[in-house]
C-alpha cells in the first residue's frame, strides 16, 4: 500500500449537551480527521485529541501541526503492508501519540478496505456485538444527574459511569444506590484527588461500584497502588497509561484491577492490541473508552471492542447522544439491550459522509511530499 497524499480536514461539531468532567466543559469539538489517499481508495482516522491539553498533553493544534511537519510526510510514499509497520516509522517522533493513531488506524482502516474485510476481524476481533456503558458528565444539580441516568437506563446502556470530583461524589453515589442498588455503577475522577483523600475514597466501597477510574494524578502509577491497597473497590487506569510498558508496570505494582484502553491515547490499534494482550496474560479485563469522538474514531473504537478481552461494557454508545447528525452512516445505534451490531463489511464497516464533513470543515492541508530529515 503505497499513500500518495493525507489530508487533514478540522471540523466543529456542537454536542448534543455540554459535557462536564473534573477538568473543565466541553460544549463543542474541534476535530481533526486524517484522510489516507492511497491506491485508489480512502481511508479515514479520527484524533481524539482535546480543544485543550487538559486531559492529555495533546490539543488539536500542537496534533495538527506534529501530523503535517513531521508524521504525514514519514508516510507518504512508503510501501506499507500494515498498519503494523506505522508505529516504527513514526518512532523518531516521541509521544504524540493521538496525533500518531490517527494515521495509523486509517493505515488499518485502509488494509482492511483493499482487503475486502471488516476493521474488527483484522484487529483480531472475535464478537458480532458490543456491550455498552455511558459516560455521564457531572450536571448542574444532583435531581438532574438522577435524570440522566433514569433516560440511559431506559435506553438500555448495561453501565452508568459518572464523572466525579471533590464535592460531587459520595451524596450522589448514595443517592444513585438508593434508586438503583443493583445497577453497574462506576466513576471516573480524571486524576481529581490526592493519596491524603484515601480514607474519603475508601468509604465508597460500601456503594459496590465496579471501578473507580484514575481517581489520582494523570501520570502516576505508584500512588495508585497504595490507594489500590487501601480500598477493596477496583481501580481502573486511563490517563497513566500510555503504552504496554505502563500496562505491564501497573499490573505488576497492583496499580488497579481494570484497564481503561482508548486507542487514540496509547498511540494506535498496534500498542491497544498490546496492552489487551498484556491486561489478558493478567487476567484483567479492559474496556473501550471514549473521547467524545465523531463517527469515524467511534466506528473504529466498535472494532477494537471486539478483542476477547473486552470483557466489561465499554463508553462507546450511541452517536445521537453527541451529535445532532453524525459524519458517517448509518449512525451508530444501540438496542434496548444495550448492544451495538458489529458492521460486517469492509472497513469499520460505515459510510464516510464526506459531503458533511466538507460543510463542517473549517481548516484543510494537503500533504503530499515525503520526509526531508
Ligand atoms: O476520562 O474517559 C474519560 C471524555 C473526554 C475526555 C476523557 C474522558 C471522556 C469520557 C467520555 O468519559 C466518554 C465518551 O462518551 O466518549
Ligand atoms: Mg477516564
Amino acid at each position: 500500500m503505497k499513500i500518495d497524499a493525507i489530508v487533514l480536514h478540522e471540523i466543529q461539531m456542537p454536542l448534543m449537551h455540554p459535557f462536564q468532567t473534573s477538568f473543565g466543559i466541553t460544549t463543542g469539538r474541534r476535530i481533526l480527521l486524517v484522510e489516507l489517499q492511497a491506491e485508489g481508495t480512502t481511508a479515514w482516522g479520527e484524533c481524539v485529541a482535546g480543544e485543550h491539553p487538559y486531559f492529555s498533553d495533546e490539543m488539536i493544534d500542537t496534533a495538527w501541526h506534529i501530523t503535517a511537519t513531521e508524521l504525514a510526510p514519514r508516510l507518504i510514499g512508503v510501501d506499507l503492508e500494515s498498519g503494523r509497520d506505522v508505529p516504527d516509522l513514526l518512532k523518531q517522533v516521541r509521544g504524540h501519540r493521538m496525533a500518531k493513531a490517527a494515521l495509523e488506524n486509517a493505515v488499518w482502516e485502509l488494509e482492511a478496505l483493499l482487503k475486502n474485510m471488516p476493521l474488527a476481524k483484522l484487529l483480531g476481533g472475535t464478537r458480532d456485538k458490543i456491550a455498552c456503558g455511558v459516560s455521564i458528565g457531572i450536571q448542574p444539580t444532583p435531581e438532574k444527574q438522577m435524570e440522566k441516568i433514569e433516560t440511559e437506563l431506559s435506553a438500555g446502556y448495561q453501565r452508568i459511569k459518572l464523572k466525579c470530583k471533590p464535592g460531587w461524589d459520595s451524596h450522589i453515589f448514595e443517592m444513585v444506590r438508593k434508586r438503583w442498588p443493583n445497577i453497574l455503577l462506576s466513576c471516573d475522577a480524571n486524576s481529581a484527588y490526592r493519596l491524603s483523600d484515601a480514607d474519603h475514597i475508601a468509604t465508597w466501597d460500601q456503594f459496590k461500584l465496579l471501578m473507580i477510574e484514575q481517581p489520582l494524578w494523570y501520570d502516576d502509577f505508584y500512588f495508585h497502588a497504595q490507594l489500590q491497597a487501601r480500598i477493596q473497590t477496583a481501580i481502573c487506569l486511563d490517563e497513566s497509561i500510555r503504552n504496554r510498558r505502563d500496562a505491564q508496570a501497573a499490573l505488576e505494582l497492583k496499580s488497579g484491577r481494570i484497564i481503561n484502553i482508548k486507542v487514540g491515547r496509547v498511540g494506535g490499534f498496534t500498542e491497544a492490541i498490546a496492552i489487551h494482550d498484556i491486561a489478558a496474560s493478567h487476567a484483567v479485563p479492559v474496556w473501550c473508552g471514549g473521547m467524545l469522538e465523531s463517527g469515524i474514531g467511534r466506528a473504529q473504537n466498535i472494532a477494537l471492542s471486539t478483542l476477547p478481552n473486552f470483557s466489561l461494557p465499554g463508553d462507546v454508545s450511541a452517536s445521537k447522544r453527541y451529535w445532532a447528525e453524525d459524519i458517517i452512516e448509518p449512525q451508530v445505534t444501540v438496542s434496548p439491550e444495550g448492544e451495538i451490531t458489529v458492521p460486517l463489511g469492509p472497513g469499520s464497516g460505515f459510510k464516510v459522509l464526506r459531503d458533511r464533513i466538507e460543510k463542517l470543515t473549517v481548516r484543510k492541508e494537503r500533504i503530499s511530499t515525503t520526509f526531508q530529515g
